[in-house]
């Protein structure tokens, strides 16, 4: 390396989709798919109230149920106050009634991970939020490309395929929003609950939040949203046109935070759940281009980028991969691994490059530098200095893709499909992989 060119300066980002779902009255719903004759009743699942018991609280209600008054983490004998129990109602009660179950997160947990096996089937990278909740990045699976007369975009479509799927294959009703960035994309998913759909094409974030009363943005409470109201600002578009430095006289950070998600600014990158298991960064082409030079470039920036990444984590790593997405949404993946872990920037570059050589003559559209097989902490230094006696050239660099029996491939292609998974799972092309690419590529209805 030069020593002069800023990890990730040449590296340009396009515009994401993210998706958010989360899934509508989860336990309830839940409790339906057993019980399938609570469907279209008032139901709420939440503890203490049986005969004698006094305490407990409301853990979610059902829509029926929230016609009534009822939600989350309301006291249960408010809620039977409000909608006695219908075992409990005599012959002579004529007010609604409704249906209490008790909490089983073991059950609820299950369905859950029915449904994030799917979310992961579906995505590059997963982020696990709750147990009913995930944020997708589903850029490299499909396209902000309006049709049906520009109606419509390939992403709404996309988004309903993953509905359709859960409903399909585990039962439960879910809420999705897909937007450029995480904070539009939840907002995006609550808009029309329950079974909702809402796609916010890059460029309509700022329209679409403009109405919105503050305490619908991401991390705005009843306390923030009544003293910005105590400003005189009471919806998103006021916010977004308020005086910044006020804001942060105000809230400190905070209000720099505030002010940029009223904006619809918001650059944080979806990143899988727990401790990371691979660094990545990906860069598209503004057009896809076969020309040797520019992806060239392009790698080398994005090695310096990741590579410097993965020092400021104190991440070392022993595999180094690169991705090759062709036009419309093929994804070819490849990697070496290494003998030991290392933190060497410049042999992330010089083994990206190798890499790519296969794809000497091919189209691009994107690509993308990885480093995995991840070792962190002072452990790793110590081995660190064991390495740095040791000659570089010495060390065996073993390609994947030429040893497809190695473990990894054997896991990879073991799990029934999900080779794909450039963030998780150490990947090989095949030609399921191409599938996979191409069927996202076409409308789902
Ligand atoms: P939420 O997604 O907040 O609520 P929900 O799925 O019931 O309803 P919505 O359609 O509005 O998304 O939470 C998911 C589950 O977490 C919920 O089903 C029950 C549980 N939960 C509690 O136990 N206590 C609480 O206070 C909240 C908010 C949720
Ligand atoms: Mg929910």
């Amino acid at each position: 390396m030069d020593g002069t060119r800023l990890p990730g300066a040449a590296v340009e980002r396009e515009d994401r989709i993210i998706l958010h779902v989360d899934m509508d009255c989860f336990y309830a719903s839940c409790e339906r798919l057993r019980e399938p004759a609570l469907e279209g009743e008032p139901l709420v699942v939440g503890m203490g109230y049986e005969a004698g018991q006094t305490h407990g609280a409301v853990a979610t209600a059902s829509y029926e149920a929230r016609e009534h008054g009822l939600k989350s983490a309301q006291a249960i004998s408010y809620a039977l106050e409000r909608l006695p129990r219908a075992v409990d109602a005599g012959d002579d009660h004529d007010g609604p009634v409704g249906y209490y179950r008790p909490v089983d997160l073991d059950f609820y947990k299950q369905v859950a991970a029915e449904v994030k096996a799917i979310l992961h089937e579906h995505a590059e990278v997963v982020r696990e939020v709750s147990i009913d909740e995930a944020y997708l990045d589903v850029t490299d699976r499909t396209s902000w490309k309006a049709i049906d007369g520009g109606e419509r975009t390939i992403a709404e479509g996309y988004g309903r395929h993953i509905k359709q799927q859960i409903a399909r294959q585990v039962g439960v009703p879910a809420s999705v929003g897909i937007a450029p960035n995480m904070s539009a994309a939840k907002i995006a998913s609550d808009f029309d609950k329950p079974d909702g759909l809402t796609v916010v094409p890059p460029g309509e974030v700022t329209a679409f939040l403009e109405p919105l009363a503050v305490d619908e943005l991401h991390g705005v409470g009843p306390v923030t949203a009544r003293e910005l109201r105590a400003m005189d600002i009471e919806t998103a578009g006021e916010l977004a046109a308020a005086d910044p430095t006020a804001l942060v006289t105000r809230f400190g950070q905070r209000g720099r935070e505030l002010y940029a998600r009223a904006r619809g600014d918001d650059d944080r990158e979806v990143t899988p759940t727990g401790r990371p298991k691979s660094l990545s960064r990906e860069s598209a082409f503004t057009e896809a281009t076969a020309e040797t030079e520019a992806k060239q470039k392009k790698i080398t920036a994005l090695a310096a980028d990741v590579a410097a990444r993965a020092r400021s984590r104190e991440a070392m790593y022993r595999t180094i991969g690169i991705k090759v997405v062709t036009p419309p949404f093929d994804i070819n993946t490849r990697a070496s691994s290494l003998s030991g872990p290392v933190d060497e920037p410049e042999l992330v570059e010089r083994v990206a490059l190798e890499l790519l050589e296969e794809f000497d003559d091919t189209r691009v559209r994107k690509l993308g530098v990885r480093v995995s097989n991840l070792v962190f902490g002072e452990q790793d230094q110590a081995r660190l200095d064991g390495f740095e006696t040791t000659d570089l050239s010495d060390r065996s660099v073993t390609n994947d893709q030429q040893e497809p029996s190695t473990d990894t491939n054997i896991k990879s292609l073991g799990h029934g499909g999900r080779i794909t998974d450039w963030t998780d799972d150490e990947s090989v092309e095949s030609a399921e992989t191409r599938r996979r690419g191409q069927s996202s590529l076409g409308e789902f209805d």
